[in-house]
């Protein structure tokens, strides 16, 4: 290969003359410096090294290599050479590479400079003199083995989960816990994919839950994935020859098995409460991991077994809401599952799941609420009337919390069974949980956090009332009172109305 012109003999170069640019350059060549240019070559060839040794700039050279003797402690090094993008700081000598950072950034402040620290703590120096980057190659190579050991572990895990898989015929029963959530629901689907693809679709699979599949969005999730999902009976149980729970620790615990029951196969990411660990043939309880469906889609990577577009889209969404969209307890396991399942997912039905067409009661309720606000010193109140369905409630009152003026809204309406009231809170002063448990909790089920919470208030004297709208103006000023005195509303003077 022809050796790009070298300025090596620099001393003898005509100074006038301007030196241009390298990509990288290699402050010291020990071992660590030799990785690192064998590790760049493959890239681009304009890299410059520079080294102490002339013994080494020598073998260098021979080999085709851009390379300098000169001391890196010596700031006039650097007028005999061009100007670097990136440089590679790599001694052996604490002193020297301290040296050569502060000398590079003081005479290239753009270029970014990657320094190696030979004690930790050399890392803070060497970030003060503007390093953007510090490796403590001690560190790097324990942290480098213990994630190989995870991952060894990790696999070994799905492994284990596929042998025992392999051997079992009949019907393995999926559960999931209650009122199942996106992230159960995937992790059902992506167990289920494990199974056929174990026994060759010998195992059947039947994905089973309790409860309700509440939030629109969820429904949307369930409905435009087409999933299959039935409800867990006793007779269902009885069914099936295997249980594997997944997004739930325990048979009892938030689902519908019955405690005490055998269950084969334990995959969850929530901490489990007690200090027993459950029993199964396999379990895989992970609490640092963001979701059940990163776990699922880490099995999936690592047996190799083909993920199609709806399990891929539903994992995705899965992990996603269990995250908060990536926000909340996302470690960087799960961001590289999610890199793992984008190609694979569909976009358009992921989007079309995110924002699912609001149901016709939903709109009615949120125009009623809108219509029948009524603003009271920062606080909202709406009565929304007789509902069917009370995730109507909540979404009106995320709404309503945004106009202007409103600090916490308030909605309510009457169902069959009780007065549902709904609040939320943008106030940092009140705790709306603890509030609403004060002025409720007596008379119905009251709770939540600082910023929402719910309460209902069963109808049980008056189930019987025809008209419930009616019934529900009859008794709702007493209710409010018990809210507006306990936020001291009731002191305040002034209604204005929006
Ligand atoms: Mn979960």
């Amino acid at each position: 290969m022809a050796r790009q012109p070298t300025l090596f003999n620099m001393t003898d170069a005509d100074p006038r003359e301007p030196l241009g640019e390298v990509e990288y350059m290699v402050l010291g060549c020990g071992s660590i410096g030799w990785n690192v240019i064998e590790e760049l070559s493959g890239e681009t060839r304009s890299i410059l090294v520079v080294d102490k040794d002339d013994k080494r700039v020598k073998d260098l050279l021979e080999l085709n290599y851009e390379a300098v003797t000169g001391d890196i402690r010596d700031p006039s090094l650097f007028d005999r050479l061009r100007t670097p993008k990136v440089v590679f700081v790599l001694s052996n000598e604490k002193d020297a590479n301290l040296a050569a950072v502060q000398a590079i950034k003081a005479r290239y402040p753009e270029t970014e400079v990657i320094a190696r620290a030979l004690d930790p703590l050399s890392q803070s120096a060497l970030e003060a003199a503007g390093a953007e980057f510090v490796i403590y190659p001690q560190d790097v190579v324990a942290r480098a083995a213990v994630h190989q050991i995870r991952r060894l572990h990790v696999t070994r895990l799905a492994q284990r989960l596929f042998r025992l898989l392999e051997s079992w015929e009949g019907i393995l029963g999926i559960v999931t816990h209650s009122n199942p959530d996106p992230d159960a629901i995937s992790s059902a689907m992506a167990l289920a994919a494990i199974a056929r693809s174990a026994t060759d679709h010998r195992l059947q699979t039947r994905i089973l839950y309790d409860g309700n599949i509440g939030h629109q969005e969820n429904r949307a999730f369930v409905n435009l994935l087409d999933i299959r999902m039935e409800r867990l009976t006793p007779q269902v149980l009885a069914e099936c020859r295997y249980l594997a729970l997944v997004d739930s620790s325990a048979p009892g615990v938030n689902n519908a098995i019955p405690p005490g029951t055998p269950v084969q196969i334990i995959i969850d990411h929530h901490r489990h409460e007690d200090e027993a660990v459950p029993t199964a043939e396999f379990v895989d309880i992970r609490p640092t991991m963001g979701a059940t469906a990163s776990i699922l889609t880490q099995y999936l990577q690592d047996l190799d077994v083909s993920v199609d577009k709806k399990v891929a889209t539903g994992l995705l969404y899965g992990i996603r809401a269990d995250t908060r969209d990536f926000r909340r307890n996302v470690t960087p396991q799960d961001l590289n599952n999610v890199a793992f399942l984008l190609p694979l997912g569909d976009n358009e039905l992921l989007d079309r799941i995110m924002s699912p067409s609001l149901s016709r009661e939903t709109l009615d309720i949120l125009g009623q609420a809108i219509q029948n606000r009524e603003i009271r010193s920062g606080y909202l109140f709406s009565n929304v009337g007789y509902i069917m369905n009370r995730d109507a409630l909540p979404q009106a009152a995320d709404y309503l919390i945004n106009l202007e003026g409103v600090n916490t809204a308030l909605i309510y309406g009457i169902s069959d069974t009780g007065i549902i009231l709904t609040a939320r809170s943008r106030d940092v002063r009140i705790d709306l949980g603890t509030v609403l448990s004060e002025a409720f909790g007596e008379i119905g089920d009251a709770g939540g956090h600082p910023n929402m919470a719910a309460a209902v208030i069963p109808l049980s004297y008056f189930t019987m009332v025809k008209d419930k709208e009616q019934l529900l103006s009859l008794v709702i000023e007493p209710i409010l009172k018990r809210f507006e005195t306990i936020v001291g509303l009731d002191k305040k003077e002034g209604r204005n109305e929006l």
